[in-house]
């Protein structure tokens, strides 16, 4: 038997695993006690990491559609088939005739994490679509306008804080996100036992449980209770900066915004009593050492942009940015931006706007709320061929009913994936890539948003005679730059690292290649001067120790300092402020929830997960059902602008008046190759996600607080 520790690239908390795999080939997995970070933590999910190596769902050889059904070919019938045609589409149509969707595994991923940018520059398109526009695009946005940098965003000192205030996050289930860190169950509770833990959800979550209080908001309406919070810390003299003194700009416009949101004005938007925000904002501000930390709730909401403003805000005002036990800017080892010798660029949107719907580019992509139209809607510039890595838009895109038709209808589709599935059925070619034991593993991007710093690479487990997904990116983008099926990947690969050597100012060691070759060059142009040779050495990883200081040199803002109240912010006010004025309505809202088990739409054809309690339900309050005529059990029939889907309902007093919840992911009815899942197939919440419902200064699609009506079914 041969025990080999890797890292568990399934979610943001990077837990360090134990993969044990005998003569027979039978594998176990657990935690691993020695890793550096996680110290033995595993949840259900990196559990069941040997079933989905072994599923035998998942694609093994590429895939190309012939006459309308998709067969096995070899690697260079596949590449063969795509210089074929899409090349063509480029010459006739222009690059921007190629659409990209990346999805959120390729963050997970070595090679994605590294790779994804050389295919992109190939593809030269402006039409690139990914899963942050439906996540986390408004606290980058935040944080490129404060701090300058799209990646200085400020993380949760959660080992070292007295008081944490969660808005729209639910960590216990999630294991937390853009805040790594193994075993949010014991972290969280060590904090509601040396402190106070206040979690702000619609739904009384598992972390809501944890927590030493549970603050039930209406969704959306975060911006409002953060202002009125600030207002109160203002008016009652509790500012103070600290670390950041004389680091700060703006902070006499953000007390006049404020002005006009004394907790009395948004008591009854919020559902929150006026004494309770004050209540909050003064124990904030007298908790020695406090972390505001926003997530999903407040980002992909009406006014993401805002409410992931004013999270920083009241982490600034409370003296609590930079300091330990506060919010702090982690110093990874390898690839962060913000530790970069020299002046930087300060961050900018809008650069170019989406076509047909005329929204802004932010970090060089389009919300993908807008591919749809972009496919359909004829015209110069217009989408005909698509190509998606490690994504399931169709399922996690709101107007998914729209987008699963657009992609019919397109010229050509190629995806780098593993199943397939919604959106690969779509696919002309499916290019495989191995498992997660059958590749090396290092959190390039993770590692930026941790609350220690961290460093550790890991090895594949197994071999394969799959092609790394590097192999495959540069293959694509030998195409896509005209140099044809069979362009030595050696070669490309070789340009990649000269030009990544060239940018870091670093050269890496002779005989490494493809992703552990730039990984040297990173580690070692990096803030602690160490090797890829270092981390292969170091199996259970390194502990760079807790998060330092960083200020001010960690800005990268056109003014050197903390921009407070930076106008591509500020200029969605007079939305808010017009939303204050809207009469509440008694209609419903509802939100997404996740579970443990799920892991967004992929992981539910493995039986370990897509089981017991993992259902795709409705969450409706038993005050609610009763008003409505549902009970525990039945079908609703839940109605929104965009379209409608039947559903059971759980009848559940966790879910606030006025709410209801309803899990994504689901919807694998359309999926019949992944016999697990499509036998337990749930429905597709985006089919009822808007996709005009966006975000106003980012277009960030609306998950939380979509306008809906129910009834039985
Ligand atoms: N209504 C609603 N919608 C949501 C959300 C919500 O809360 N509510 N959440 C949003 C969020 S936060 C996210 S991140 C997105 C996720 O949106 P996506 O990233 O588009 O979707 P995933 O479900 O993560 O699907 C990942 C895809 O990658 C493939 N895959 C898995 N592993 C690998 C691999 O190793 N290599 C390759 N090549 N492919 C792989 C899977 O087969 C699947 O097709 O969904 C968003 N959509
Ligand atoms: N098990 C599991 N883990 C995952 C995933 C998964 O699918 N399953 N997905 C991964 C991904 S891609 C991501 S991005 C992260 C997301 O990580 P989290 O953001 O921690 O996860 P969510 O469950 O989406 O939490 C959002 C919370 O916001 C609440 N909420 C909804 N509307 C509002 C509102 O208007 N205001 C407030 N204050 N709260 C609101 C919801 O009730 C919910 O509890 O999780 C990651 N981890
Ligand atoms: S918490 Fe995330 S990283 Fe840890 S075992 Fe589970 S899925 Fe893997
Ligand atoms: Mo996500």
């Amino acid at each position: 038997m041969t025990t080999t520790p890797i890292t568990c690239p399934l979610c943001e908390a990077t837990c360090g695993l134990l993969v044990a795999t005998t003569a027979d080939g039978s594998l176990k997995v657990r935690g691993d006690k020695d890793d550096v970070f996680s110290k033995g933590y595993l949840c259900p999910k990196g559990a069941a990491i040997g079933e989905l190596h072994a599923d035998p769902d998942r694609l093994r050889a590429p895939m190309v559609k012939r006459d309308g059904v998709h067969v096995e070919v070899s690697w260079d019938e596949a590449f063969a088939e795509i210089d074929a045609r899409l090349p063509q589409i480029i010459d006739k149509h222009g690059r921007d005739a190629v659409g990209l969707y990346f999805g959120n595994p390729s963050a997970h991923n070595l090679s994605g994490s590294l790779y994804l940018r050389p295919l992109v520059r190939a593809v030269g398109t402006r039409n690139v679509f990914s899963a942050g526009t439906v996540d986390q695009i408004p606290k980058m946005f935040v944080a490129g306008y404060m701090y300058g940098d799209v990646a200085t965003v400020a993380i949760p000192d959660l080992d070292r804080t007295d008081h944490l205030l969660v808005l729209g996050g639910n960590p216990l289930v999630s294991n937390g996100s853009l805040m790594t860190a193994p075993d949010m169950r014991g972290r969280v509770r060590a904090i509601a036992k040396r402190g106070k833990v206040v979690v702000v959800d619609p739904s009384r979550t598992r972390t809501a449980e944890a927590a030493t209080e549970h603050v039930a908001i209406r969704p959306g309406t975060d911006a409002f209770l953060l202002l009125a919070m600030v207002h109160t810390l203002f008016a009652e003299g509790l500012v103070d900066l600290g670390a950041a003194e004389g680091l700060v700009e703006g902070l006499d416009e953000v007390r006049r915004i404020a002005e006009d949101f004394p907790p009395e004005a948004v008591a009854a938007q919020t559902g929150i009593d006026a004494d309770t925000i004050r209540r909050l904002a003064r124990e904030l501000a007298g908790a020695e050492r406090a972390a505001v930390y926003g997530r999903m709730g407040t980002t992909t909401q009406r006014f993401g942009t805002l409410s992931s403003w004013l999270v920083d805000v009241l982490n600034v005002l409370t003296g609590n940015l930079d300091r330990p036990g506060g919010v702090m800017f982690p110093l990874a080892a390898a690839g962060q931006p913000n530790a970069r010798p020299g002046p930087r660029k300060p961050f900018r949107h809008g650069r170019w706007r989406s076509r047909v719907s005329d929204l802004p580019e932010v970090m060089s992509e389009l919300p993908s709320t807008v591919l749809a139209e972009e496919i359909t809607t004829p015209g110069e510039g217009q989408i005909r061929a698509l190509v998606t890595v490690c994504g399931n838009p169709v399922v996690s895109v709101p107007g998914s009913g729209d987008l699963d038709a657009a992609l019919a209808d397109l010229d050509f589709m190629v995806s780098i994936d593993v199943y397939l599935n919604e959106t690969t059925r779509h696919a002309d070619v499916i290019l495989p890539g191995p498992t997660p034991l059958e590749r090396s593993h290092y959190d390039v991007l993770l590692y930026q948003f941790a609350v220690r710093n961290i460093a550790r690479w890991s090895p594949a487990v197994e071999a394969t005679d799959l092609p790394g997904e590097w192999e495959t990116m540069l293959r694509l983008a030998g195409i896509a730059s005209g140099l044809g099926p069979d362009a030595p990947v050696a070669q490309l690969d070789d340009a990649v690292a000269a030009s990544v050597a060239n940018l870091n100012g670093a050269e890496p060691a002779p005989g490494l290649r493809g992703p552990e070759r730039l990984l040297d060059i990173l580690l070692k142009s990096g803030p602690y001067d160490l090797s890829f040779a270092q981390v292969e050495a170091a199996p259970h990883g390194l502990d760079l120790g807790p998060l330092q200081p960083r200020l001010p040199g960690v800005l990268a803002t056109a003014s050197g300092k903390v921009e407070l109240a930076p106008e591509a912010i500020t200029g969605d006010l007079d939305r808010l402020r017009a939303a204050l004025q809207e009469e509440a309505t008694d209609g419903l809202l509802m939100i997404g929830r996740r579970h443990l088990r799920s892991n967004n739409s992929w992981m539910h054809n493995l039986g370990l997960l897509n089981s017991g309690s993992n259902t795709c339900t409705l969450h409706v309050h038993p005050y609610d059902a009763t008003r409505l005529g549902l009970v525990d059990g039945s079908s609703a029939k839940v109605e929104s602008r965009v379209g409608q889907v039947v559903v059971p309902v759980e009848v559940t007093d966790t879910i606030r008046e006025g709410v209801v919840s309803l899990p994504h992911g689901w919807g694998h009815d359309t999926a019949p190759a992944n016999t697990v899942a499509s036998a337990r197939p749930g429905v597709n919440s985006n089919l009822i996600g808007d996709p005009r419902l966006l975000d106003g200064p980012t277009g960030t699609a609306v998950v939380n607080g979509i306008p809906v009506t129910v009834v039985p079914a």
